[in-house]
């Protein structure tokens, strides 16, 4: 057979997703509230068996709690179990545990909300879910589908806010910040080796796809390219994501009290909306940089 090609999951887009809405939630009862394009709206990269699925934990949800309608509460804790996965209740987590946490997620809201053109941040929680201890949602306020490198920079950075703020707070780091520094490499290599992002280098492709082995959705790369360039490929790939430390180092300590009041709300309440961590930090009297 042929291993040529490359098999792609094909998620639907924005509209693809409310029409697929709309036909799974025909056979249920939705509250007044229920607005199917919101739903959309956050629910990107779900396949159609996924949004069948969220609609089904919803009614679930809403059965549960002994309501005759689907509600849009419903919807949003269904879509964290959907997307996220079940929530962790037996985890016993101690204080200080809890502390880390809370930094680390309002590092990632924080440096999201001091970042040009990155996505707004939805929802903070210190709730384990899945794998994750404790998650910082953004979503998209338009839908894309090529993204510039100014947000990609940006996206970097907003992975660096959950260890940094770590360091500042506790001046240590922990295992937890691992799939963060997972992701931001992985968009680091891409920017470098696939999207000619660094000036050092230019546009050029590193790798070539290996067409021979079929392994998993991602194909093996071949190196086609020298010794020499492999260097500093390295070095432009750790440049980027040690710049997006500072960036973030920076950012966390000239908004400390921003900071701080983020995590002292999440140990609290242990899930906030954006809309909640924007009035916390709006609420806060205007702080100016500290000079460089
Ligand atoms: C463990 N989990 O022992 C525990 C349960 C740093 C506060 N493995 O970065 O939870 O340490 O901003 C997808 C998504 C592994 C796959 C998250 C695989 C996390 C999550 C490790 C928060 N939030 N880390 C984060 C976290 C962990 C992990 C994942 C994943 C922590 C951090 C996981
Ligand atoms: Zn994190």
């Amino acid at each position: 057979g042929r291993f040529d090609r490359q098999i792609v999951v094909d998620v639907p887009d924005l509209n693809g997703r409310e029409a697929i809405l709309k036909i799974h939630t025909r056979k249920v009862r939705l509250g007044k509230d229920v607005d199917l394009s919101i739903i959309a709206k956050s629910t990107p990269g779900l396949a159609g068996a996924d949004l069948e699925n969220l609609v089904n934990e919803s009614a679930l949800l809403a059965a549960r709690s002994n309501k005759k309608t689907i509600s849009m509460i419903d919807f949003e804790n269904a879509k964290d179990k959907v997307m996220m996965g079940n929530e962790r209740k037996s985890m016993i987590l101690t204080p200080q545990d809890k502390k880390v946490i809370a930094y680390h997620e309002a590092g990632h809201a924080l440096v999201a909300y001091h970042t040009k053109g990155a996505d707004p941040v939805h929802k903070i929680t210190i709730i384990p879910r899945g794998q994750a201890l404790g998650i910082t949602a953004q979503i998209p306020e338009v839908e894309r589908f090529n993204y510039p490198k100014s947000y990609m920079l940006g996206r970097i950075d907003i992975l660096m806010g959950g260890r940094c703020a770590e360091k500042l707070i506790f001046n240590d780091t922990s295992t937890g910040a691992g799939n963060d520094i997972e992701v931001a490499t992985n968009i680091a290599r891409k920017m470098v080796c696939d999207w000619g992002m660094s000036d050092k280098i230019g546009p050029l492709k590193f790798g070539k796809k290996d067409e021979e082995v079929f392994l998993g959705r991602d194909y093996s790369q071949q190196k086609n390219y020298s010794e020499e360039k492999s260097i500093i490929i390295d070095h432009e790939i750790s440049a980027f994501v040690k710049k997006a430390e500072l960036n973030a180092d920076k950012i966390l300590s000239d908004y400390r009290h921003q900071l701080d009041d983020i995590a002292k709300v999440l140990l609290d309440k242990e899930t906030i909306s954006g809309d909640e961590m924007r009035s916390i930090i709006e609420g806060v009297a205007e702080e100016t940089p500290k000079e460089e």
